[in-house]
């Protein structure tokens, strides 16, 4: 057992021991949540000493979480008293003003990143997905659906522009229509694993899964014909049990994904450039002027796309720029809980003052 496991089951056992369930967090709406026991969807709210105790979104429980619960008779919805230590977070720079983490879903396996082989297919766009997916700490797989809308040649040609970008994801392309590589994807799924798909709207999310369950569970929309757009026809995020024992969770397309975490993800996703790097002749080279620097010359003699190393530096830039406007949130969130507790003594000492 290792160690998050130990620490996990140790809070799950000492919160059952005390009454508890322990259930899972299968959707939200507006507070309200819907949770899965023993194949069983039960509504629950969070208690209000929790949402006193919240200071940012990431203290909510989020789809994907394991709780702890207490239960009650008859239509009282259960109340969720506690989250449970979170193996893999899905994130992203929540799209309002405020930089602020928003999680999309937790305790995954495998995110897979769905595009469309329609126009919703575009390179730049699937590396960024990638990162994102890398930062959750899940395996990223790229699934690439519609085959069923490309002639042969075509498919050989974006196939060989997808493995010049996804050396570190597997990559499958399939079709809903056609069935074709379903079952690879279906196998990808083991008992007791939980997946996750994002994408854009229209890439064939909710499609993809209704043929996983076997069934038209999920409601679905024809794409824009110029551009292959979707009608952003899922809203809400929802983990779906499969009958093979897997859970997967189906999420709303995503306008734009801001990356959230900086780590080493986008080198994750960019190993080709990482590793040119690495033969520069300096080690803090910028690959921007230097003499004897790799990448500049693996674009010269054509072995990388500048195109790619354009998106690379973007997405380096923004996890820096992420990274330092977080640390500036962190520090204030901080002070606000100093300020918080100076408060909260000084209400306790005029009380005692006042006996
Ligand atoms: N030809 C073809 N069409 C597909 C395939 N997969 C999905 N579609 C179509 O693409 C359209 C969009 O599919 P959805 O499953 O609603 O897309 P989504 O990713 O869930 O979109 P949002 O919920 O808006 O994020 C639907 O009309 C599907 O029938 C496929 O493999 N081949
Ligand atoms: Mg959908
Ligand atoms: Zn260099």
């Amino acid at each position: 057992m290792n160690e998050f496991t130990a620490k996990f089951e140790n809070e799950k056992k000492e919160w059952e021991s005390k009454g508890f369930s322990v259930a899972r967090i299968a959707a939200e709406h507006k507070g309200r949540y819907s949770i899965l026991l023993d194949e069983q969807f039960l509504s629950a709210e969070i208690t209000g000493k929790m949402m006193f105790a919240a200071e940012t979104r990431k203290d909510y429980p989020a789809v994907g979480d394991w709780v702890a619960a207490q239960l009650y008779e008859g239509d009282s919805p259960a109340i969720i008293h506690h989250v449970l230590p979170r193996r893999t977070v899905l994130s992203r720079k929540s799209s309002g003003r405020e930089i602020e983490e928003q999680i999309i879903a937790t305790n995954m396996d495998i995110v897979f990143v769905v595009q469309g082989l329609d126009n919703n297919y575009n390179l730049r766009r699937l590396e960024r997905f990638l990162v994102v997916a890398s930062q959750s700490g899940a395996v990223p797989i790229i699934l690439l659906s519609k085959t069923d809308l490309l002639t042969e040649e075509q498919l050989k040609t974006i196939l060989h522009e997808v493995q010049t970008i996804s050396e570190n994801a597997q990559t499958i392309f399939y079709s809903a229509k056609t069935l074709y590589h379903l079952d690879e994807i279906k196998k990808l799924i083991s008992k007791d694993s939980t997946v996750c798909f994002i994408g854009s709207s229209g890439a064939g999310k909710s499609t993809l899964i209704n043929r996983l369950i076997g069934r038209e569970k999920l409601h679905t929309q024809e794409v824009r014909e110029d551009d292959s757009r979707g009608k952003h026809t899922t809203t809400h995020r929802e983990l779906i049990p499969l009958e093979s024992g897997g859970c997967v969770i189906d999420t709303p397309g995503l306008r734009e994904i801001g990356l959230w975490e900086v780590g080493s993800s986008v080198e994750e996703t960019f190993p080709d450039i990482a590793e040119l790097s690495l033969q520069c002749k300096f080690t803090d080279c910028t690959h921007a002027h230097e003499p004897g620097c790799a990448v500049q010359s693996a674009i010269e003699d054509g072995y990388l796309d500048p195109e790619r190393y354009e998106s690379f530096l973007k997405l380096k830039k923004e996890a820096e720029f992420i990274e330092s406007k977080s640390s500036v949130t962190k520090q204030q969130e901080r002070k606000a809980r100093e300020k918080k507790l100076g408060k909260d003594i000084k209400a306790i000492l005029k009380m005692k003052g006042k006996k």
